[in-house]
């Protein structure tokens, strides 16, 4: 009947808008914590008046930037947002009350935001002034967008997603660390991509030593996306002439050692440019325990952290099971038997046929595969 094809195609149309809400969103992904990356769509009779996200440094947030280009198209119309509009003053003034003032008569929000602060206030208060509110629609999608807000928000730590690039037989390095090339240009591409959506990039000191990486991103235009730099480094023995410590000043490096790490080496690595974060040391002085780091890069703001290597940090973070998301890069080369496991002891099984992950998607990249893990 009438009514129910009515009803069907308004269904259709609004998970269209979200998925626009949340394509825009993801403009925002690693350079807005630590606030989530947001996406905001004004609709009026089926016309898109205005659209918005949560800006770099987290503000202005996406709500008002979708309102201010809406301007008075937005009385109402429908507005669509990825994640609860916030009810509280913190550092933006609360974006209900935007959404108020501007006479939007209907809101679809994607999921309840679970920042204390909010946690279904702001819904609440769009009911209260007698906006019409529907709340869940593409909520898995949005809950993965915004896994980096919500794991920070709810345990203090950042959602981390560890970058493997292995052989074909399951190695990273050949040995005595030197570097080889496993994966090609398109895996390469998507690897910086990644880096480009993250708020920061750690890996541990002897890696750092090993291969000397940048670690920025380096697609063409995207410079200014680059992540934060975190290099494991208990004692900080991180040589001045590496290329992380020389650009310091360009694109933040944050190097984690060990409270027991000299002070005159921290007051060094504060002259060129480069933040020393200190953790209580524990029983292995050579490593630094995962969860302790993680909260002092949480209490820092990071919401969305990629663990790129070497092999002792990548398992040291599996064993803790503190590893949300698996990007797991295969080149068609074999390196042979004497190469560097990736994961150091621990099987590679330990992802691959782990009851704890499912593949999310897998894709080939030139001759490369790409396999993403997630949690189950
Ligand atoms: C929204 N829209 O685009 C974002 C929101 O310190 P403030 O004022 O910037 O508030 C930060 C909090 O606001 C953050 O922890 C999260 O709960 C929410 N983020 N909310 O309505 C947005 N980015
Ligand atoms: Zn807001």
């Amino acid at each position: 009947d009438q009514v129910g094809e009515k009803l069907k195609a308004q269904k259709d149309a609004d998970r269209r808008f979200m998925q626009l809400a949340l394509t825009l969103g993801r403009r925002g992904q690693g350079r807005t914590w630590p606030n989530p990356a947001v996406g905001a769509v004004v609709v009026k009779d089926g016309i898109i008046v205005g659209r918005g996200w949560t800006q770099p440094g987290g503000r202005p947030h996406a709500e008002p930037e979708a309102l201010r280009r809406a301007g008075a198209a937005a009385k109402g119309a429908t507005l669509y947002v990825t994640l609860e509009p916030c009810s509280h003053f913190g550092k933006s003034p609360p974006c209900v009350d935007a959404v108020i003032a501007a006479g939007i008569s209907r809101v679809v929000s994607a999921i309840e935001d679970p920042n204390p602060e909010v946690a279904g206030q702001g819904h609440a208060r769009l009911r209260a002034a007698g906006i019409q509110v529907e709340v869940g629609l593409c909520s898995a999608d949005a809950a993965r967008d915004h896994a980096g807000h919500f794991r920070r928000i709810r345990d203090g730590r950042p959602h981390v997603i560890l970058k493997l690039a292995v052989s074909a037989d399951d190695k990273i390095a050949a040995a005595g660390s030197k570097p080889v090339t496993i994966t090609g240009e398109a895996a390469r591409t998507r690897v910086h991509l990644l880096r480009a959506q993250s708020d920061a990039i750690l890996i541990g000191v002897r890696t750092a030593i090993a291969d000397d990486p940048l670690l920025t991103c380096r697609l063409p235009g995207m410079a200014a996306r680059s992540p934060v730099r975190v290099v494991l480094d208990p004692i900080l023995r991180l040589p001045a002439a590496s290329r992380l410590v020389q650009t310091a000043r360009t694109t933040p490096l944050w190097l984690v050692g060990s409270e027991i790490a000299e002070p005159a080496a921290a007051t060094r690595f504060g002259a060129v440019g480069a933040q020393v974060i200190r953790v209580p040391p524990q029983a292995a002085p050579s490593a630094l325990e995962p969860p302790a780091v993680l909260r002092a890069l949480a209490e820092r703001g990071i919401t969305r952290l990629m663990i790129e290597g070497g092999s002792r940090v990548a398992s040291s973070f599996m064993a803790s099971g503190l590893v949300d998301e698996i990007w797991l890069l295969r080149g068609p080369g074999e390196i042979g038997a004497d190469g560097i496991a990736a994961l150091d002891a621990l099987p590679l099984t330990a992802i691959t046929q782990s009851p704890a992950y499912r593949v999310r998607a897998s894709e080939a990249l030139d001759h490369d595969t790409l396999t993403i893990y997630e949690r189950v």
